[in-house]
């Protein structure tokens, strides 16, 4: 009787093993990018990219530090890419990398967030 409860639990914890394995295996692959924001200033610049971002099907989160001028953003790469985060810092008016703001949505920024 013993035994059989042994084999039981033995039984019940190999087919949890491979359960949590196969959940594994069909995640799509979680990717980190970090992005220069170099004409971020404030904090609304940091809402304003993270709002546009977040928008982005296949984005898991997105943290915009305006003292390193860092936007780190995680995303599903099955899902989308890094030229459409940039893409999408950009349409909003604010350098992505080596790509430019799109310099209509910034003439459209508060003052405050304006570099010039
Ligand atoms: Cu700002």
């Amino acid at each position: 009787m013993k035994q059989l409860f042994l084999s039981i639990i033995t039984i019940f914890i190999l087919t949890s093993c491979s359960q949590q394995q196969n959940q594994t295996q069909e995640q799509p692959k979680v990717e980190s990018a970090s992005i220069a924001v170099n004409t971020v200033v404030c904090d609304m610049c940091s809402n304003a990219i993270t709002e546009a971002v977040k928008k982005i099907d296949g984005v898991n989160s997105v943290n915009v530090n305006v003292d390193k001028k860092i936007a780190t953003i995680e995303f599903l790469s099955t899902k989308t890419n890094l030229v459409s985060l940039e893409k999408a810092i950009t349409d909003v008016g604010y350098d992505a990398n080596d790509k430019k703001r799109n310099l209509d949505a910034y003439e459209n920024l508060p003052g405050c967030c304006k570099t010039e």
